[in-house]
């Protein structure tokens, strides 16, 4: 049993540079060459095999890959089109590479809801999601699968409809489709199979996970500063998103204003800002955090 940590990664495409960065936010260091097929991880007994997102579930799930990085559209596929169970699932949800996949049909066309599907032909590079779909929801419609361009199918009168990713909307526009229904929601995922690894390998791996876990965190928490009138501390307080007790300084000279310092773990939007200065605060500064361990 290899001691490394083998994680599988994409190649190229839009998981790719993503995953390269978390992975180096992280703290791994290596560098990509192109065409290569691995990348040693210089600081920790880890090593990146680089491949295409569709290979990265099966890869895992018979051992060749310890645990890999790949959108949960390709996991899910992949499971419900394997003709047995796949080992693989999902241990973190890593909020990158977020899509849709969605039915979409001709926009003014008959095709506007699910009922409509009934007889009708949809081209998918996801037969196996389109169909648990399909059986769930009592329609009977015939998948035709593609390979890619899966959106010029109704023109081009090989399908009524589609069932693919969407994210801008853009594709869809751009030929003339709309969709009507999202079936499954995706982002970039974590995952590893039930496969025990040795330990030495079980010890890098719960270290990337809460390394993992930091990161994801500290992009949502941020540290704001401000002075507030003291009279409307308690509103001022209780407008800070995710904070439980903020530290409360008072300031030289006056006795009608303090500085408030808090760690909010959720986003501060623009209208929480607003809010703040409509209630008298002054000085608001938000502040990224790099890293967070707790
Ligand atoms: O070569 P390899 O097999 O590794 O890559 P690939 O070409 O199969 O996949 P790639 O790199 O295109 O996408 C990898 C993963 O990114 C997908 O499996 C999804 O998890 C995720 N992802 C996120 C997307 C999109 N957004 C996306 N918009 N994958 C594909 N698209 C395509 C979609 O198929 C459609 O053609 O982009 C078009 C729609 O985009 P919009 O913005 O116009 O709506
Ligand atoms: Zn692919």
């Amino acid at each position: 049993m290899t001691e490394r940590l083998r994680i599988a990664l994409q190649k190229k495409g839009r998981l790719a540079e993503d995953s390269f960065s978390l992975l180096k936010k992280c703290g791994l260091k290596f560098s990509i060459r192109s065409g290569g097929l691995l990348a040693r991880v210089k600081n920790l007994p880890v090593d990146l095999l680089l491949l295409r997102d569709d290979d990265i579930p099966t890869f895992v799930a018979t051992g060749a890959a310890d645990v890999g990085i790949v959108g949960e559209n390709v996991l899910v596929e992949e499971q419900l089109s394997s003709p047995s169970k796949l080992d693989a699932d999902i241990d973190i949800r890593l909020g990158f590479s977020r899509c849709r996949l969605c039915l979409a049909a001709p926009s003014g066309g008959i095709i506007k809801s699910p009922g409509d599907l009934n007889g009708t032909r949809i081209a998918t590079t996801y037969p196996g999601v389109l169909g648990r779909y399909l059986s769930k929801n009592n329609i009977t419609a015939k998948a035709v699968e593609m390979k890619g361009a899966v959106e010029l199918a109704p023109s081009i009168g090989i399908a009524d409809s589609i069932c693919d990713l969407v994210s801008s909307g853009a594709t869809l526009e751009a030929n003339g489709l709309a969709a009507f229904v999202s079936i499954l929601d995706s982002e970039a995922v974590l995952i590893s199979s039930s496969r025990a690894l040795s330990p030495q390998q079980s010890e890098i791996y719960h270290k990337l996970c809460s390394r993992i876990d930091g990161v994801l965190k500290s992009a949502e928490t941020k540290y704001i500063m401000l002075n507030a009138p003291v009279e409307k501390l308690d509103e001022i307080t209780a407008l800070l998103p995710g904070s439980d007790s903020p530290t409360i300084i008072p300031l030289a000279g006056t006795e009608k204003l303090v500085a408030i310092q808090a760690v909010c773990t959720e986003n501060i939007f623009w209208e929480t800002l607003e809010d703040l200065k409509a209630l008298g605060a002054r000085a608001i500064l938000v502040l990224p955090i790099e890293k967070m361990m707790s």
